[in-house]
């Protein structure tokens, strides 16, 4: 039992680490020194890709009637008395009981600190001075792997509660892996509250939900056990989804003094807890692999749409040099139209001719006099200017759209995200001996 327990334990905590941290020093892979975790490289602004971090810990909460046995069992699951108990009232808030090095009871503000998905539950009015973590140095049963959240128990009528209790449960349900629903025989089996609560999980968490008749040895005799039993399934049985699955296993903390021989499930609660620590293990293997791949296919992706890039740039360049080519031509020709128009402004022509009075290259350059150039289009030295000038613009713009180069990848990129696909590669061959640790803690146990 304890080898189980400790493998399961070192692979959620090996995936948790691996996904902040990166390999521990030693943890026998070529990535070893490096301190960069999967989500570092994830959220790297070259790659982002969407990676949430698995958590290190299964939680299980347990609902029920008030004086069900709920923190009895949390007790009784840890062998320590962390939780009040009693006949009255005890529990009147919630306190997520986990283990740790040191034991110490945390308040409202810290608890939320702790567990940051309790983000949607913080501006519950009435919470925070309700809300507490134990921490316990137990090392019993699958403790280590588990978080146990103790609620205020259910109670019809006139119980005013500081907060909104449902509310409260139907959100934290969201969050964890199990929801353990604990009736007790005697008087608070059909409390309305409780059963409006388990209807309104059934809508999103069946799956979730594992139902117990926990104290059954209060009730001693066969046959009104079996009348509770009924009378609870009769109860429940309007009100869950997946009824096909339906269980009712009857529990109780286990006790030396008890003649009559009442059978008793509690190993069944601790096996259900058992069950969801090991498909946690098993989903986060898997989604540590779907992340590894997902992030590598993205390394390769970036790296592909660069080389395309680099390509597509050189085309780029080759277009834009030749338009720029294009442009010069239309732009010396403007130069060429302008000089030839200054020149026959009559002024400067006349002084072309007493300077330069024999250069005969001049008569073609200058017009004779009534003389009207460009196929005789009056005004002709104007319009070519113009086209000319146009086509040069437009050939300008058209350069600078098709000019635009994409940003390329720098060599120190490059090298990053080659290592990151090493990294990769690391993490990978990691997580196959954790898959082989788990398979051979299947084998033994
Ligand atoms: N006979 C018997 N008594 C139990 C068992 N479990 C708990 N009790 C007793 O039932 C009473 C109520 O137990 P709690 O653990 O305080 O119940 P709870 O569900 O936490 O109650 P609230 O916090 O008020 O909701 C205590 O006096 C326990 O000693 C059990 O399995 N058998
Ligand atoms: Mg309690």
């Amino acid at each position: 039992m304890r080898r189980r327990d400790d493998a399961q334990e070192r692979i959620l905590k090996s995936i948790h680490e691996l996904y902040e941290r990166g390999p521990s020093p030693g943890a026998g892979s070529s990535t070893s020194r490096t301190s960069i975790g999967l989500l570092d490289i994830a959220n790297d602004a070259l790659l982002r890709v969407k990676c949430f971090k698995p958590r290190k810990k299964v939680s299980a909460m347990i609902i029920g009637n008030h004086s069900a046995g709920k923190s009895s069992f949390i007790n009784w699951y840890i062998g320590e008395s962390v939780q009040t108990t009693g006949v009255a009232i005890e529990t009147r808030g919630f306190t997520f009981v986990t283990s740790g090095r040191k034991r110490e009871t945390l308040k409202g503000d810290a608890t939320f600190a702790f567990y940051d998905y309790l983000e949607g539950v913080q501006n519950v009015e009435g919470l925070n001075a309700n809300i507490f973590t134990e921490i316990s140095t137990s090392k019993e049963k699958n403790f280590s792997c588990v978080d146990i959240v103790d609620s205020p128990g259910l109670v019809d009528g006139d119980m005013c509660y500081p907060f909104d209790v449902a509310k409260v449960i139907e959100s934290l349900a969201d969050h964890v892996d199990l929801i353990l629903v604990f009736f007790d025989p005697i008087g608070q089996a059909l409390c309305k509250r409780t059963m409006k609560v388990i209807e309104a999980l059934n809508e999103n968490h069946a799956d979730k939900l594992a139902y117990y008749m926990s104290k059954a040895d209060q009730v001693e005799k066969e046959h009104d056990r079996q009348r509770v039993l009924i009378q609870i399934t009769q109860n429940l049985s309007s009100r869950i989804k997946n009824s096909h699955a339906f269980k009712l296993p009857t529990i109780y903390l286990p006790r030396d003094d008890l003649t009559v021989p009442i059978p008793n499930a509690i190993e069944e609660v601790c096996e259900d807890i058992d069950r969801a620590i090991r498909l946690t293990v098993q989903k986060n293997l898997t989604t540590m692999k779907e992340d590894c791949t997902r992030i590598e296919d993205r390394i390769d992706q970036v790296i592909k749409t660069n080389e395309l890039n680099k390509k597509d740039n050189l085309k780029r360049s080759l277009r834009g040099i030749a338009l720029m080519l294009l442009g010069w031509v239309f732009l010396f020709l403007s130069i060429y139209v302008a000089a030839l128009e200054i020149c026959a402004t009559p002024v400067i022509a006349h002084g072309l001719r007493t300077l330069l009075p024999r250069v005969p290259q001049l008569e073609g350059l200058l017009p004779r006099e009534g003389q009207i150039r460009w196929s005789g289009i009056k005004h002709g030295g104007a319009y070519s200017l113009s086209a000319s000038l146009i086509t040069y613009f437009v050939i300008q713009y058209i350069k600078h759209v098709v000019w635009r180069l994409h940003t390329l990848l720098t060599k120190k990129e490059l090298a990053r995200l080659q290592q990151y696909k090493r990294y990769i590669a690391g993490f990978m061959s990691i997580r196959e001996g954790l898959y082989k640790d788990y398979f051979a803690q299947l084998h033994q146990s």
